[in-house]
């Protein structure tokens, strides 16, 4: 449509015979109709993130440049996210999903196909990143990593050991929260679950040896007979606010997220209160996931979203991330900028040994989904 238009004006304007001369072939007015469309964006991006998920001037600094206002909200699971996207007109123009649930809404048409024309940055993503990915988005059309991470245990080191007393810290770090042995000792200095079906399933079922995506019914009753086990024992459930209270000592073990839990670390050590908060590496395995930058399919200021994009994947501002929320990024060419005692933390840097030990996220089935939401609100409000 707007190609039609510009050949239209430009007939009117200058003729067709001038046109043909001065080069104006398809190719040509096909690149000018993005200028125009640019200019017809308002100067503002909304964008829906993770909480706790951004670099110190990231957003200060795009709208320094670009004179784009952001407007910023942020939600804490893949679940707020995709009912959001399902139900349509999210208003937002840029959204952070995990990327197995980014393949089912790139499968539902619910995000928009990236101009990669317009992302000359892409070059610093690292190659075996975007090909991981691409097994979820093929061809790496609709999705750009933002972050990566995995999903473990989060320990205040001197509360654990004073509550285990006797017991000696398991090998596997999982132990701590599912077997009632650790659990039932833990529960007096604070024990808390991130809330969401889709983070605490895989991790159940991968502790009972099952598939961590399974797919049959079965081992999800097992994984409810396992939780039910252990739920007296469970004293919070937060998807974002552990990070102050891992912080501040009133939870001394946490399933939650790499990053947030260096997070916890780093705030404790700010605040010099005397907790030592520990990131374990789970040593059994774990779901590795990656977040990813997507546009909606009805996104009002795609432009502004790809403008946002191409910024992000600057090297320094990739490092500004990760040196603010400790998530590894995709940046291949970013480490320099990385604060050394990040880029040499292996809590966040996994060594490429624990790397092999993690599992992907997958793509869950509708019905899956609501077998792992029953159960997990049974585990929530009480079996
Ligand atoms: C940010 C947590 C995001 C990681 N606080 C989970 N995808």
């Amino acid at each position: 449509m707007k190609t039609m238009t510009w050949q239209l004006q430009l007939k009117k304007r200058i003729g067709r015979n001038l046109a043909k001369v001065i080069g104006m072939g398809l190719l040509g007015v096909t690149a000018m109709t993005t200028t125009p469309a640019m200019a017809e964006e308002d100067k503002v991006l909304n964008i829906y993130n993770w909480s706790d998920y951004i670099g110190e001037d990231t957003i200060k600094n795009f709208e320094k440049e670009t004179g784009i206002k952001v407007r910023y909200d942020f939600f804490d699971s893949n679940e707020i996210l995709h009912a959001k996207l399902v139900a349509g007109k999210t208003g937002y123009d840029i959204v952070v999903p995990s990327a197995n649930w980014a393949k089912m809404q790139i499968d539902g048409g619910l995000l928009r196909k990236l101009d990669k024309s317009k992302l000359p940055n892409l070059v610093h993503m690292d190659p075996s990143l975007q090909s991981l990915l691409s097994k979820l988005d093929p061809n790496n059309d609709h999705l750009i990593i933002w972050l990566w991470g995995y999903t473990t245990i989060g320990i205040n080191v001197d509360k654990v050991k004073a509550a285990l007393d006797d017991l000696p810290m398991p090998e596997n770090a999982f132990d701590l929260v599912f077997d009632p042995k650790y659990i039932s000792k833990l529960k007096s200095c604070g024990v808390s679950f991130l809330d969401s079906p889709s983070e605490l399933m895989p991790l159940a079922l991968h502790y009972l040896g099952k598939d961590p995506y399974s797919k049959n019914a079965g081992d999800y009753q097992e994984v409810g007979r396992l939780l039910q086990k252990i739920r007296p024992y469970v004293t919070l459930f937060s998807s974002s606010g552990y990070i102050n209270d891992l912080a501040n000592g009133s939870l001394c073990v946490s399933v939650g997220w790499s990053g947030d839990i260096n997070i916890a670390r780093q705030r404790a050590i700010n605040a010099k209160n005397g907790n030592k908060i520990e990131a374990l590496i789970p040593k059994n395995g774990s779901d590795l996931f990656f977040d990813t930058m997507a546009i909606p399919a009805d996104a009002e200021h795609p432009n502004n979203a790809h403008l946002w994009m191409n910024y992000i994947m600057r090297p320094e501002v990739d490092a500004g991330l990760t040196n603010k929320v400790f998530y590894a990024n995709p940046n291949a060419s970013s480490l320099k900028f990385v604060k050394k005692e990040i880029a040499e933390n292996k809590t966040v840097f996994l060594s490429d040994a624990d790397k092999k030990r993690m599992f992907a996220s997958e793509a869950l089935a509708n019905d899956t989904r609501r077998v792992m939401t029953r159960i997990f609100t049974k585990f929530k409000t009480g079996f």
